[in-house]
């Protein structure tokens, strides 16, 4: 009910809307209609209301609630349901136990806070609170185990299409996990897997995006950054998200129907190692050479000065 009264007040932006007309599109009676948006007030959204005009919502809250994202991504994206949590150890964590509860694909988690964010091989993500975007997504594609990694090349692009339609400004996208500005990292991306050899049960795609820091703690200081800091105001998270989410939307659709291969070239128009000589540091061992690009499958390619292309799946990278 929430949700739907908070779309309605949107459609008429800076406009009144008659107390009379929200109970009857809502199919509730004018108290109902004014108990919620009383309870919307306290939430802190700004609802004017001025006698035989009805309400008018002239200002919106920087919090990344639940009804907020669903009134906005219920009609225009796949997102099936919405868990917000002020504070929680980490997204990835309980996303991973949701969908080993059977939570269907589409199912967001989100955190204000995180206190124990993960990065990759059990590194640390920093996510203080309500300065960012802490979100893991579960899905259950039909597809073969290996591809997996695809899904964060694909994440990428919907972060950096994203962040420039809601934002105005262009990060740039370092294989395989990073959006950056200028070499400062303002996203990461994890891909993990429920799986058995032969058969993906979930995938989780975990998302840390850096929005409203103006600053960073040693030794973070000098490699993030946060879309305040890169557009100089301050910058609604929910906008933000809904923004990558309905282009996330899109790529995720083309990506089943047409597999990777149509959604590289708009990795491809992002990325920033290609072409350049690079430093990738394997599980195995370290590779210096160019970077020639991804494959079809979204695998880098790399030359070395011997002239040997080296197929890497998964490293650190340095440019
Ligand atoms: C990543 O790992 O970049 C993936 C980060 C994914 C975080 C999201 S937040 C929501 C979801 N729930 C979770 O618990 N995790 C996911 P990696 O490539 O390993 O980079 C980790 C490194 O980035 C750290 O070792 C730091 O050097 C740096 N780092 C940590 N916090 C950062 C931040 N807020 N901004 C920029 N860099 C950061």
């Amino acid at each position: 009910m929430k949700s739907s009264l908070l779309q309605m007040l949107r459609t008429k932006e800076n406009e009144f809307i008659s107390g009379e007309k929200l109970s009857e599109k809502l199919g509730c009676s004018r108290t109902a209609v004014w108990k919620h948006i009383d309870a919307l007030r306290k939430e802190g959204y700004n609802v004017e209301a001025a006698p035989k005009k009805g309400y008018r919502l002239s200002d919106e809250p920087d919090t990344l609630s639940k009804h907020q994202l669903e009134s906005r991504l219920k009609d225009e994206t796949f997102i099936t349901a919405v868990h917000h949590y002020p504070s929680i150890h980490s997204t990835q964590e309980t996303a991973h136990q949701l969908a080993s509860e059977n939570a269907p694909e589409g199912t967001l988690i989100l955190a204000d806070e995180q206190t124990k964010g993960k990065g990759r091989l059990g590194r640390q993500w920093h996510s203080p609170r309500e300065t960012g975007i802490w979100m893991s997504l579960i899905l259950r594609p039909d597809i073969e185990v290996k591809r997996a990694p695809q899904l964060t090349l694909l994440t990428a692009v919907a972060v950096v299409r994203g962040i420039k339609n809601a934002v105005g400004i262009d990060p740039e996208i370092k294989w395989p996990n990073d959006v950056l500005f200028e070499g400062k990292k303002v996203a990461g991306i994890l891909t993990e897997m429920q799986a058995e050899p032969d058969k993906v049960h979930a995938i989780i795609v975990g998302l840390g995006l850096n929005v409203n820091q103006s600053q960073f703690p040693a030794p973070l200081d000098t490699i993030a950054t946060s879309l305040r800091i890169e557009s100089g105001k301050s910058v609604n998270r929910t906008d933000v998200l809904s923004s990558i989410l309905i282009e996330w939307d899109w790529l995720y659709r083309t990506f089943l129907k047409e597999g990777f291969a149509a959604v590289k070239p708009l990795w491809e128009a992002h990325a920033l190692t290609m072409g350049k000589r690079i430093t990738a540091r394997t599980p195995k061992e370290t590779l210096t050479g160019i970077a020639t690009g991804i494959d079809d499958s979204g695998v880098l390619l790399l030359r070395q000065d011997d002239g040997t292309l080296r197929h890497i799946y998964s490293a650190d990278i340095e440019c």
